[in-house]
């Protein structure tokens, strides 16, 4: 199966894909009012931001979430339900409004925790991985996580929302909406593991004075932070009240111990749909590949699954016959 053989609508049609994005940290910085901040949330850099929704006894939630690979999707770990548990993840949610009749929505086939059941447990990390039926449409590109410094500013979009009357956000619309927050490391406590994590003052109580615009997010669990540049750089696990005042607990994802967990789940992903000889992930096999199939067989491409031609682990001359022979026969 290829990502092109996926029907139905396609993420650059609902986001725009390729659009230049309008975001930069100055952007961030002057934005205060709710209609910004739900117009920073659709921007195109942001699309791999998504809801997901949870089956529990008390009916269906949404909380935030983000695609990191074609068809794996991370979220906050105590969202995510114990083995056992009679709440079921259902499906995830692309686009401003998870309660859209017409949004992109992909059903969930199973999820994992990392390592097991994580939020207030000393020992654990609060991540959760949600994999998908299918893969997302036009998901060609490989996401880029970084790491920021001390007091750099960032940008959560929450796609969980489900609304705050005190920034005019309608209630029970599910919206997205994004924030800013300085970076400050996560001190604080003995209760997390302090390498792994960071929080955002949402309050303006920090050594830059900068306040995040909106307030009182609820199941903003699983949002994904930004830089500037569209690189992701913490993932949301404390709601925004959750931690003190106006501060959330953010887990850093290019951390070396999430990243150790991360890595080989989203290499998994690409290689699940992929038909060999695809190195670019955009659904053909054709002279776009040659570069990156190159790069492979000198040991220096990405997501190299794909390269994979003869059935046998590890990239060797005969991998190359037979992709030049592939390359000739779709010419
Ligand atoms: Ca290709
Ligand atoms: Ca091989």
């Amino acid at each position: 199966m290829s990502l092109a053989s996926v029907a139905g609508p396609s993420l650059a049609s609902i986001f725009g894909l390729g659009k230049e994005s309008s975001a930069d940290a100055a952007a961030l910085k002057s934005m205060s009012l709710y209609p910004q901040s739900t117009a920073l949330a659709n921007d195109p850099m942001y699309w791999q931001a998504a809801a997901v929704k949870a089956t529990t006894s008390a009916g269906p939630r949404f909380a935030s979430c983000v695609a990191v690979a074609p068809t794996l999707v991370i979220g906050a770990g105590h969202f995510t339900p114990a083995p056992g548990a009679l709440a079921v993840l259902n499906e995830v949610v692309f686009g401003a409004n998870h309660n859209d009749p017409n949004a992109l929505r992909i059903p969930i086939v199973s999820w994992e925790r990392f390592p097991t059941y994580v939020y207030g447990n000393p020992n654990t990390v609060d991540l959760g991985f949600y994999w998908l039926a299918e893969p997302i449409p036009g998901f060609t590109e490989p996401v880029k996580f970084n790491s920021t410094s001390i007091g750099q500013v960032l940008t959560m979009v929450d796609r969980g929302n489900f609304g705050d009357p005190s920034t005019g956000e309608q209630l029970s619309v599910g919206d997205a909406m994004a924030g800013y927050a300085p970076r400050i490391p996560w001190n604080v406590s003995t209760s997390y593991p302090d390498s792994l994590y960071d929080y955002m003052d949402f309050n303006g109580g920090n050594s830059l004075g900068i306040a995040l615009n909106v307030q009182g997010l609820n199941f903003s669990s699983g949002a994904p932070w930004y830089n500037a540049t569209g690189e992701l750089t913490h993932l949301l696990i404390a709601k925004t009240n959750g931690i003190g005042i106006g501060q959330s607990v953010c887990l850093e994802l290019n951390n070396p111990v999430v990243q150790a967990e991360l890595a080989p789940r989203i290499q998994a992903s690409w290689e699940e749909f992929c038909q060999p000889g695809d190195v670019n992930h955009d659904g053909e096999v054709n002279g776009a590949d040659i570069q990156p199939f190159t790069d492979c067989m000198l040991g220096e491409g990405n997501l190299c699954g794909c390269a994979e031609m003869d059935g046998l682990p590890g990239l060797t001359p005969e991998d190359m016959t037979a992709f030049i022979s592939q390359l000739l026969t779709n010419d």
